[in-house]
């Protein structure tokens, strides 16, 4: 039976640009998508901007825009983006939308219903002229301990003290320099903490999604497992779903100037994105893929393609939430892990923080970094390193050198000598080609979202065919009299072997597959396990320039289009820099006593009743995570720390806080005056939770 499956990618957030390392998981997702078609599947495939948050509301004020307006123009530049890479969603919607309201609220009042919504007072500094709370990095001040000025409210950058916001002396609020003042406030939490929770998670994390087919990566499932503690146990803690007015978002229901917080309501737009794509369409039984009952008997799926940093709220959160309101849970969480150019992580000095946008402007071809993507995808949560050096000669090498060569050696021969025609092909060759020919293996390796594993059966195959041609030299034979038969076999057999090789790239190169099939006039490829030759007598057309190469020049323009451009950076006003806390000279010995690690944040948190901390939930490789109160949250949401590896100090003597136990510090870099924010410490993709920094 044909499979039917809703298919989502992770909602982009509306105050950036479409950058590479968002299309990994998008063009991961497309080619699943499209391979599913092939087979006969139904797919429904929809995406849409995220754009509810502070970011969005301060980014809109900043540009001077309504939010609605910075959203409706961002809306058109991210589907531009990701329609010109080929990414063909079924529908590009927005959760600032009348479906998402709706849901949020639904699943809200049913959440509510099953007494999993508490309402609890927690202190937070206010702005009196802003009339607003302030998040973490809008607060400054001295430090408590050593007295440095400006400084965030939960850590400072001079003497690394990390305190409760209230201790701050002086407080300021950065965005409008007023004295905040502490005031309470109601807030509405998500009872992650009831047992029901962590049974519901602790079997859903571990279930699988087809036969065989894990419904996370073993490693993610993994991780949740330590999140979510031992049998009996619930580490989770619950979640803040609420933020106070102004906030750019939708009003929780009886709760005036209370609003639904950012990532309730985000993946709530994937329901909207399917809901407002079937009333434009008709003909979609919506219900049978998000009702629960309904979707169980109905047989369908729901899977949705996300990174790695939003794993948590994917995998505890968002599947509590529809559990808990009647809705179907997702089928799997497909997992991509993050991206690195020429080895490091993008970077705005280096030039190699590229956007989708200047990619094309570059003229540089989409399919070729879906080729290459693709190519560095085995379905896992490893990061992807794009090696644009690497990337230049694989296409150039992969799809023109082997793939394009093979038609445009032999086309010329049946436009100008047959009529442009096929002949009888050789079947003794086709035969050789067609028990080489693993379609199935190539099937399952789209199936796993192994890519990388693909391309190489199919280049394996593109190989057979080049040697092919080599062996039987149609341009010698051109040359020679009496030869016309084989001519005319020899070309016919090689552009039979060239369509397979299309039909198989088809997912990954859409477009090149398309000119491959009004180049042989055939009919739209679908995935068919035989081999079949294309007829004597048929007729294609002329053959045009499949593609081009890539040249080194357009990547080195490329880079110099994305490079921060240091001229324009004006000198920082002339300011006495806050002496730093004189820093004594220090012995090996000394620093050796400090045991720096790698640690994964596994969660991040806020702190009820804290401006300024976080709660990080640290992964050291020990068999219990830690937990520490880290003074980061002015500069860092908590989205988008989950996932992330960091260093921190492991044998510093716990510390007993307000808010509990730190057992640890994370370390951040930033300058002395503070100005230029907190900027986490991250290590070097490859280095893994509990590895000793020395
Ligand atoms: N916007 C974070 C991100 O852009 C967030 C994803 C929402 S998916 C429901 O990666
Ligand atoms: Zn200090």
């Amino acid at each position: 039976m044909p499979r039917k499956i809703f298919v989502t990618n992770a909602l982009p957030y509306a105050n950036g640009d479409i950058h590479l390392g968002h299309l990994v998981g998008y063009i991961q997702a497309d080619i699943w998508v499209r391979f599913q078609r092939m087979r006969g599947n139904t797919v429904h495939y929809v995406c849409a901007d995220d754009t509810h948050g502070t970011p969005v509301m301060l980014r809109a004020e900043k540009e001077g825009l309504t939010p609605e307006t910075l959203i409706a123009r961002v809306h058109g530049e991210h589907l531009r983006d990701f329609t010109d890479f080929g990414i063909a969603f079924d529908n590009y919607h927005s959760t600032h939308s009348e479906e998402t309201r709706r849901y949020a609220e639904d699943i809200y009042a049913r959440l509510k219903a099953a007494g999993l919504i508490e309402q609890r007072a927690i202190e937070q500094f206010y702005d009196p002229v802003k009339e607003m709370f302030l998040p973490d990095r809008y607060i400054k001040g001295e430090c408590p301990k050593c007295g440095a000025a400006d400084q965030y409210g939960d850590n400072c950058e001079v003497c690394g003290a990390a305190y409760a916001p209230t201790e701050l002396k002086n407080p300021r609020s950065a965005v409008s320099g007023a004295t905040p003042v502490q005031r309470a406030s109601e807030h509405y939490f998500f009872r992650l903490s009831d047992p029901r929770a962590a049974a519901f998670l602790r079997g859903w994390t571990r279930g699988e999604s087809r036969p065989g087919v894990r419904r996370l990566p073993s490693e993610a499932a993994n991780k949740m497992r330590e999140w979510l503690g031992e049998e009996g146990e619930n580490r989770l803690s619950d979640w803040d779903i609420s933020r106070d007015a102004p906030y750019f978002g939708f009003e929780i229901p009886d709760a005036p100037g209370k609003y639904f917080y950012v990532w309730l309501d985000a993946p709530v737009g994937y329901l909207a994105s399917f809901r407002n794509l079937a009333d434009q369409r008709g003909g979609i039984a919506v219900e049978d893929y998000i009702d629960a009952g309904k979707a169980a008997t109905a047989d369908t799926e729901m899977v949705h393609f996300i990174g790695k940093d939003i794993l948590y709220f994917h995998a505890l959160f968002w599947p509590a939430m529809l559990e808990f309101s009647g809705y179907r849970t997702p089928s799997q969480l497909c997992v991509n892990g993050f991206l690195t150019v020429n080895g490091a992580k993008m970077s705005k000095s280096r030039g190699t923080f590229i956007t989708a946008r200047s990619w094309l402007d570059q003229k540089l071809a989409p399919e070729a970094l879906r080729y290459y993507f693709a190519g560095k995808s085995n379905g896992s949560l490893e990061d992807i390193d794009l090696n644009l050096d690497d990337m230049v000669a694989r296409v150039n090498a992969d799809l023109v050198g082997k793939f394009v060569n093979i038609a445009s050696r032999c086309a010329g021969f049946i436009g100008k000598r047959f009529d442009g025609r096929l002949g009888e092909i050789d079947a003794p060759a086709a035969e050789a080609f067609a028990a080489a020919w693993a379609a199935d293996e190539i099937a399952a390796a789209f199936e796993a979202r192994d890519y990388s594993r693909a391309l190489r059966e199919i280049m394996r195959l593109a190989d057979l065919a080049n040697q092919y041609v080599n062996e039987h030299k149609p341009w010698e034979l051109a040359k020679q009299s009496g030869k016309d038969a084989e001519l005319h076999a020899v070309c016919s057999t090689a552009l039979t072997l060239f369509r397979d090789l299309a039909r198989y790239l088809k997912p990954v190169l859409p477009a090149l597959a398309a000119q491959a099939e009004e180049f042989l006039a055939v009919e739209p490829f679908d995935w068919q396990g035989e081999w079949q030759a294309l007829p004597a007598g048929h007729r294609i057309a002329p053959y045009r320039h499949l593609a081009a190469r890539i040249e080194r020049a357009q990547i080195d323009a490329l880079l110099e289009a994305n490079r921060d451009s240091l001229a324009a950076v004006a000198p920082a006003a002339a300011t006495t820099p806050v002496a730093a806390a004189a820093t004594p000279v220090i012995s090996v010995d000394d620093f050796a006593k400090v045991d720096l690690r790698v640690a994964r944040i596994v969660e991040a948190s806020y702190v009820e009743g804290a401006e300024k901390l976080l709660r990080l939930t640290l992964d050291i490789g020990e068999e219990k995570p830690r937990q520490v109160f880290a003074g980061i949250k002015s500069a860092y949401a908590p989205e988008a720390l989950a996932g992330r590896l960091t260093v921190m100090v492991a044998n510093l003597a716990p510390r007993k806080m307000k808010f509990g136990l730190s057992e640890g510090m994370v370390l951040a870099a930033s300058d002395p005056d503070g100005k230029a924010g907190i900027h986490l410490l991250s290590p070097d993709s490859g280095a893994t939770p509990g590895m000793r920094v020395k």
